[in-house]
Formats: C-alpha cells, sequence, structure tokens
C-alpha cells in the first residue's frame, strides 16, 4: 500500500458519519447565504468559460519571469497583469480571475482599479487567500501543510470589500517514497474544510484546490489512488464541516502520470480515470470542476479538458482554472515588450479552452491558429 496506515489511523480517524448524525440537530449560528454563493458559483463554471488563475506570489511569478528575462519588480508585474485583463475578448471565455493580494488592491495602467476594470467586462474578481505551502512538522521530508487560516474571517471581509467574490486555496499533496502519509492528506483536508466554512460565513465562494502534484516519476495508476483518497477526505470534512456543496467550486488535480514518468497515458486514458475518480467522489450538489494545469503542457491541458467534456452526460460543469496552460504562451510573446503579440496568445489559449469547456476543440484550431 503506497499510503503509510499510520499507527493513529484506526484509533483517531475522524468517523464522519457518527459525527453527522451527533451534529445534524445543531444549527449554524449565522445564516447561510445560499443563493448569492450558488449563483456565483454557476457563473463561474458557465458554458463555454473558465478561470484564469494569475494569482502568483511573488515568489512563483519570478520564477516565470526569470524564463523570460524579465526583473520581478512591482511595474513589471503590474505591466503584464494589465496585459492579461485588456486582452479584447478574453471576457468571452473567462468567468472569473484568481487574483493575488497584491492585484486585487492594485490599479490598472489606465488607473481603474482591477476589480472594477474586471467586472466592467463580466469577469468574477477572485483571490488567492492561502499563504502558502509550509514544511509539514513530522510529515514525510517533501510534504507541506497550507497555512493561512489566522486572521482570515477578517481578511475575507476586507477581499469583499475591494470586490472578491470568490476566493482559493490550494493544499498540495506529494507522491513519493514515503508520501502521501495520511497524516498530511487530513490535515490538509482540515484546513481546506475551515477555509471553505469561512469564505462562506463571508458570500465568498471558495475554490477547493486539493492538488496531487504530477511532476513525480509515478505512474497513471498511483495517481488514481492517492487523488482517490484525497477526494475522500477532503468531502468528508467539507461535509464534517458543514460546507454547503452548493456554493464551492472543485479545482482538482486530473488523474495522470507524473511528468517523470516514463509511461505515459493517451489523451482518452487521462480522460476517463479522471471522470471516474471524480463520479465517486463529487456530488452532484457541486455546481462545477475547475481543474487545474499543474504542469502539463498547454495543448495537453486543453486536450484532456475537450474529451472529458466530449465524454457527456456530467453532473457537475467542467472547465479550467490554469494558471501556466493558460499563461505561458503570452509570457514567451510579451517578454516584457510586445504587448499586442501577449495579448494575442492569451486570447487564443483561452478560446482554446472555452471550447474544450464544451467539448468542441479540435487540434486543428491549433494548426490554423
Ligand atoms: C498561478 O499559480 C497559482 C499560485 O501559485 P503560488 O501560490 O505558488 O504562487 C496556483 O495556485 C494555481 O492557481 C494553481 O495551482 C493552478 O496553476 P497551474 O499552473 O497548475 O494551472
Amino acid at each position: 500500500m503506497l499510503v503509510k496506515q499510520s499507527w493513529w489511523k484506526k484509533s483517531q480517524q475522524i468517523n464522519y458519519a457518527s459525527r453527522a448524525s451527533i451534529d445534524s440537530t445543531i444549527k449554524r449560528p449565522f445564516t447561510l447565504n445560499l443563493k448569492t454563493l450558488n449563483d456565483t458559483a454557476r457563473a463561474m463554471v458557465a458554458p463555454g468559460k473558465g478561470i484564469l488563475a494569475a494569482d502568483e506570489s511573488t515568489a512563483t511569478i519570478k520564477k516565470r519571469f526569470d524564463k523570460i528575462g524579465i526583473e520581478n519588480t512591482w511595474a513589471h508585474r503590474r505591466a503584464y497583469r494589465d496585459l492579461l485583463f485588456t486582452t479584447p475578448g478574453f471576457e468571452q471565455y473567462t468567468s472569473g480571475v484568481i487574483l493575488y493580494e497584491e492585484t486585487l488592491f492594485d490599479k490598472a495602467l489606465d488607473e481603474t482599479p482591477i476589480a472594477k476594470l474586471l467586472a466592467s467586462k463580466g469577469v468574477i474578481p477572485g483571490i488567492k487567500v492561502d499563504m502558502g505551502a509550509k514544511p509539514l512538522a513530522g510529515g514525510a521530508p517533501e510534504e507541506t501543510v497550507t497555512e493561512g487560516l489566522d486572521g482570515l474571517r477578517e481578511r475575507l471581509e476586507k477581499y469583499k470589500a475591494a470586490g472578491a467574490r470568490f476566493a482559493k486555496w490550494r493544499a498540495v499533496i506529494t507522491i513519493g517514497e514515503d508520501a502521501p502519509t495520511d497524516y498530511a492528506i487530513h490535515v490538509n483536508a482540515h484546513a481546506l474544510g475551515r477555509y471553505a466554512a469561512l469564505c462562506q460565513e463571508a458570500d465568498i465562494v471558495p475554490i477547493v484546490e486539493p492538488e496531487v502534484l504530477m511532476d513525480g516519476d509515478n505512474d497513471i495508476d498511483t495517481c488514481e489512488e492517492v487523488t482517490d483518497l484525497v477526494l475522500a477526505a477532503v468531502f468528508g470534512e467539507l461535509y464534517a464541516q458543514r460546507v454547503a456543496l452548493e456554493g464551492i467550486i472543485l479545482k482538482p488535480n486530473m488523474v495522470i502520470a507524473g511528468a517523470q514518468c516514463n509511461n505515459q497515458n493517451d489523451v482518452e486514458e487521462v480522460a476517463e480515470r479522471t471522470l471516474r475518480v471524480l463520479r465517486r467522489h463529487v456530488p452532484s450538489a457541486v455546481p462545477g470542476i475547475a481543474f487545474l494545469s499543474g504542469g502539463q503542457s498547454d495543448i495537453l491541458a486543453t486536450a484532456h479538458l475537450d474529451a472529458m467534456n466530449k465524454a457527456g452526460n456530467l453532473p457537475w460543469g467542467l472547465t479550467f482554472s490554469y494558471g501556466r496552460a493558460l499563461q505561458a504562451a503570452a509570457q514567451k510573446a510579451w517578454s516584457g515588450k510586445n504587448v499586442e503579440a501577449g495579448k494575442a496568445a492569451h486570447l487564443h489559449r483561452a478560446r482554446m479552452n472555452g471550447l474544450a469547456a464544451l467539448g468542441k476543440w479540435d487540434t486543428s484550431l491549433e494548426k490554423s491558429a
């Protein structure tokens, strides 16, 4: 068994079923505005639209800028994100944008507040609220737990006042020699539950992102097994922590072999296995699933999404919330100089993924572009 059976597993694992029966008579101390949450969540997965993940922390955007030889200054980050958000027509394929805190409170180059600019195009502003994945004490060496719960209730009020209507929290699960441990899966799932409950209290839709990293040498079977365990734990915590599933978006990894694995599976197999795991764990009350790209090439990320939507008959909206797979081409084309080429590359990838969200993409569309 890949996942370590920790000594405490049997004695301390939460029994969600019995907890639910004890708690079912306890009322929330506040009224959940389920209609607002559900309306926002459904708008985030509107047909043919998906979410642009432009919430790179300052350290992560540095890695992206290093590749194109751009210095990581506030002025460059502002200029680059202005390029993304002023791309003519991107709103046809983009329901929302996940912003980093700096950007939410920033202004576009024409001095319009970014949140106002996005809202004027019908694009919903969102905010990454986690404070990053930090080493997990007592876990396997590479394991992390995502931090950021302290003071989150107060931060959410500030973000809402600035225009954010949804939030994102990313938990990272690593596949390795001794990982993942049950411990890492459960502390990360618990934090996702706490974050999601706080968001809903503030009328903010939580994007729940449990990312099983896809950059190791593991095969697709291992990814399927781990994704299965992770989603079971996450939905257990969401239920135990009284999160209304009608008011969340799930942002999962696809079931795929690690990038270093010699045996890469075809598009159909990835699509089939991903849908199989999602059907097992994601209730139809959840309005939508928006995938992360996780290091897949642009075209492969689009092809996988398209194949799943072509399969059809899905109980949830199925779309993209890509970071790298939406932005890599735009960053390269821009390279700090060519704004129009950057916008053209961004629009093209947004359009391709919008078509994939409908199951109407075809590889010939890439060639003709
Ligand atoms: C855009 O990258 C996001 C922020 O990452 P950091 O916290 O490390 O700066 C990331 O959370 C992203 O939203 C998702 O993981 C999806 O991105 P990819 O590139 O995997 O599609």
